[in-house]
């Protein structure tokens, strides 16, 4: 078995690692379960001559940033420009002067680094949006290993990322992957929408894409989560409220693509037009601080702040308070049962990869006594989880409806759904994700003999979807820009 290099923004410690969840999980499950080795920022900021040394320990290496790179790199071009430009967010972009130079800068220093530890026989997995032009810069000096790239968030429609100053420069560095890897088919779609039309990309006989003289495969492998770390969980019994409480979980980084706003408007619909549930019902929302010192996500605390104390001054009573907000991180073990102990999960993203809260909630019920997942369809998660009750976050009045549909949803319908999404979440677990990523970017290799390459089915599918595709106006909202949630009607 090849080793694996993988590259990724922030490298953990692999304990840390697993209580951090998302793509830390991921990349610290393939760490212990192959020969590899994990490469990336260490989370420090250093003075520039003591970021310049990279520290080794067992299967990771890790380099600090400069302050300089910090700012203009991880929290300028990383998370205020591609972050928001990714998520269909233009408005909140800030295309500074500096930040892309910085980008490219920060990207050629960490191959210079990462390329004398690289075998012959290596494959090279880069993850994120941090990291695009890794592998152009690899190449440069000389790396002819197989590279793949996967990008966890979801790609724009193309007319969104030809706003980006630079998007030709990116689809270059695109080009020096052998293998894209994308969540789902609707992103396979829009990346193969914007090769055509933003670099006039051209989709050769056997499903790749020819472009700046090279073949690069795309193909959707929609990330999961490792099962049986969340089916052995139990109630928290101090979390099972008695007299027929019942608790609706969200659980999502405090991040404006995570449609909270909106997903507390939907609950104070629900108790508005809904008398009966009051006193009955609480909204748990966990919402742990991230990239406090991007000016986009100060705002958004704030917002929910005053939306949860507004709510809970209009219904709540002096033995119920309707929103509990948690502004912290839970830790993982206890994130389970608090999983298993809600009767419905409110995964109502405005735009996400994956979500793998959604998977992670399904894979923690109770077979017996499962609870709902309510679902947005702008979460890549949608495309996979069809048995959920899924909603337009952005239709406070519909989700607030849905959040009714689920309470009063009987125990069979509750059963049958249940036993239809653990059957996809088990198929498509993390071990298939690491495991079909490698196998097609050990077949897509430039060098492959095309004639012995299988088109892969997310490729045709999207190849269908691009010849019958009319760049009319969308019908999706998010790709009409984002817009104001609606008032509701409760009179808070
Ligand atoms: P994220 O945007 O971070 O990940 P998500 O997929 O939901 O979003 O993963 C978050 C992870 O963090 C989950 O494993 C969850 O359990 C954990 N988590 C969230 N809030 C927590 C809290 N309060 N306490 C403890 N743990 C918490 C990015 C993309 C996603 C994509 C993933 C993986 O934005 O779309 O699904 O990468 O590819």
């Amino acid at each position: 078995m090849s080793r694996v290099v993988l590259v990724s923004n922030r490298v953990m410690d692999l304990r840390k690692a697993a209580q951090a969840g998302g793509v830390a999980v991921a990349l610290a499950h393939i760490v212990r379960t192959r020969p590899s080795l994990w490469f990336g920022w260490s989370g420090e900021v250093k003075p520039a001559e003591e970021a310049a040394v990279p520290t080794q320990t067992g299967r990771m290496v890790t380099v600090p940033l400069s302050p300089t790179e910090h700012e203009r790199y991880y929290l300028g071009y990383a998370n205020s420009v591609l972050w928001p430009v990714f998520h269909n967010r233009l408005d909140v972009a800030q295309f500074e002067a500096g930040y892309f130079e910085q980008y490219i800068e920060v990207n050629r220093r960490l191959a210079s680094l990462l390329q004398p530890l690289i075998r012959a026989e290596d494959v090279i997995w880069v993850h994120d949006y941090h990291l695009i032009p890794l592998a152009v810069e690899l190449r440069r000096l000389g790396v002819l290993n197989r590279i793949g790239f996967y990008l966890h968030i979801p790609f724009p429609p193309w007319q969104t990322f030809i706003a980006l100053p630079e998007h030709a420069q990116l689809a270059r560095c695109l080009a020096a992957y052998d293998l894209v890897g994308l969540q789902t088919m609707a992103d396979v779609s829009n990346l193969l929408d914007y090769l055509a039309n933003g670099v006039h990309g051209s989709v050769t006989p056997d499903g790749r894409i020819r472009m700046f003289d090279r073949l690069l495969t795309v193909a959707s492998f929609p990330i999961g989560i490792d099962v049986a770390d969340f089916t052995r969980t139990v109630r928290d019994v101090a979390l099972v409220q008695g007299r027929g409480m019942r608790r609706i979980i969200g659980v999502d980084r405090l991040d404006y693509t995570k449609g909270l706003p909106q997903k507390f408007k939907a609950f104070g619909q629900f108790l508005e037009s809904n008398p009966q549930y009051r006193r009955q019902v609480v909204l748990t929302q966990i919402a742990p601080p991230t990239r406090e010192n991007v000016g986009a996500y100060a705002d958004i605390r704030q917002q929910l702040e005053t939306l949860a104390g507004s709510i809970n001054g209009c219904f709540g009573e002096l033995d119920w308070v309707p929103i509990h907000y948690i502004h912290r991180a839970a830790p993982r073990r206890r994130l389970t049962a608090i999983y298993r102990s809600s009767r419905i999960a409110l995964v109502t993203p405005l735009r996400d990869g994956m979500n793998l809260v959604a998977k992670e909630y399904v894979a923690s019920q109770d077979p017996e006594d499962p609870g709902v997942l309510i679902l947005s369809r702008f979460a890549g998660a949608a495309e996979e989880l069809a048995q959920a009750l899924i909603v337009n976050p952005y239709d406070i009045y519909a989700t607030a409806e849905v959040v009714r549909a689920a309470l009063e949803m009987q125990l069979d319908e509750r059963r049958a759904r249940h036993r239809a999404l653990m059957a996809v979440i088990e198929k498509s677990d993390l071990a298939e994700w690491c495991n079909s990523f490698l196998r097609a970017l050990s077949r897509a290799s430039a060098n492959n003999d095309p004639t012995t390459w299988t088109q892969p089915e997310s490729i045709r599918r999207a190849m269908e979807r691009l010849s019958q595709s009319v760049h009319t106006s969308p019908s999706d909202p998010t790709e009409r820009g984002p817009q104001a949630a609606p008032t509701p009607t409760y009179p808070c």
